[in-house]
């Protein structure tokens, strides 16, 4: 049977993963860093500090995964400007610690691991949508890390650790931190309509274009990745995009039409980044081509089901 161990099980893909690797009939282990991790019910759940690589080694002894999802990891880019040590050291160290891990103790697993398709940075600059050849140029701390990490994983690749890397790009959905863009205009939206806040949405850069997926999607894509475990050649790296560029005015504009709220916007220059680009799309061919995966939930459809969902928490929060 396979049994995935999966790093950042308590974090907003990880929740989402862990339902779709049990449904696809996988045997699951979850590493989470809290003491109190989301309680699922017949679930192993191991508490593993990637940073501590004794941990790891520890971790992967017990629990001989066949496979491994590697999503651990300081996931917000103001927060890799705030703490850049924490980030290095979660995302590259903890990464290496895992590898190792992996190298002494399971080293016929298969890895994904979810880089992100900030590595892009600077190249974003051009304009077009990219694809897994664009140079990766990182323009924030995090992106760094991840790149950094990439590159640890292509050298234990090198030395014969089977696996891909994986760069989504921006994920939206159920469960994810008002420190994003679509939950913050989402959770105010819901604080608006009961009446906790004034009708105003602060908002920071609203012309940059991205490439918005639904967290569901991201997590087939994961999951098929998987399956990569059984085939000799593949590809490396695979970019999850859908392709299309969506500007964030555009979102929040069909977030406010779903709302019977009038509702004005103002610039709080807080939310805006130290380092925005203003177009970041990538191409999928690759991802489609070898694996036939493509983005299946529709933007509105993920839109409507955010509101809904922060509706029920705002309300939830009284
Ligand atoms: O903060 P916690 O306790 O919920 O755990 C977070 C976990 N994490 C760690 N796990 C083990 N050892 C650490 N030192 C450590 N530091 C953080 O990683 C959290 O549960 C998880 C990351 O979840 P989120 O921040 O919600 O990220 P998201 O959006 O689920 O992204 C998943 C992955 C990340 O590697 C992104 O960079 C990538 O997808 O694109």
């Amino acid at each position: 049977m396979k049994h995935v161990l999966l790093t950042g099980a308590n974090g907003f893909v990880g929740k989402v993963l862990l339902d779709q690797l049990l449904m696809a009939g996988y045997q699951v282990s979850c590493a989470c860093s809290t003491s109190n991790p989301t309680p699922r019910v017949g679930i192993d759940q191991v508490r593993l500090d990637i940073r501590d690589a004794s941990a790891c080694v520890a971790t992967l002894e017990r629990i001989k995964p066949t496979h491994i999802i590697h999503l651990a990891a300081i996931s917000h880019v103001p927060t890799s400007f705030r703490h850049p040590l924490l980030t290095w050291n979660t995302n590259v160290l903890g990464s290496l610690n895992l590898l190792e891990a992996i190298k002494q103790q399971t080293p016929d697993a298969f890895v994904v691991f979810a880089s992100s398709s900030e590595v892009y940075g600077e190249s974003f600059q051009s304009g077009v949508a990219l694809d897994e050849t664009s140079p990766c140029l990182p323009i924030n701390p995090y992106a760094a890390s991840k790149l950094a990490a990439e590159l640890a994983f292509e050298q234990y690749f090198k030395q014969g650790i089977r696996g891909v890397i994986a760069r989504p790009f921006n994920h939206i959905g159920l469960g994810q931190s008002p420190d994003f863009v679509t939950a913050s205009f989402a959770r105010q939206i819901a604080l608006i309509e009961s009446g906790k806040q004034a009708p105003v949405i602060q908002v920071g850069n609203l012309e940059a274009r991205r490439d918005f997926l639904d967290v569901r999607d991201v997590c087939a894509a994961y999951l098929q990745l998987l399956g990569l475990s059984d085939v000799q050649d593949h590809p490396r790296v695979f970019n999850i995009a859908s392709g299309n560029a969506r500007k964030i005015r555009d979102i929040l504009d069909e977030l406010v039409s779903q709302s019977t709220a009038v509702i004005s916007v103002e610039l709080d220059p807080k939310r805006l980044r130290p380092s925005d680009v203003p177009f970041a799309v990538g191409k999928c061919d690759r991802i489609r081509n070898v694996l036939s995966w493509e983005p299946k939930v529709p933007l509105n459809e993920t839109l409507a089901s955010l509101l809904a969902d922060w509706r029920l928490r705002v309300e939830a929060e009284q």
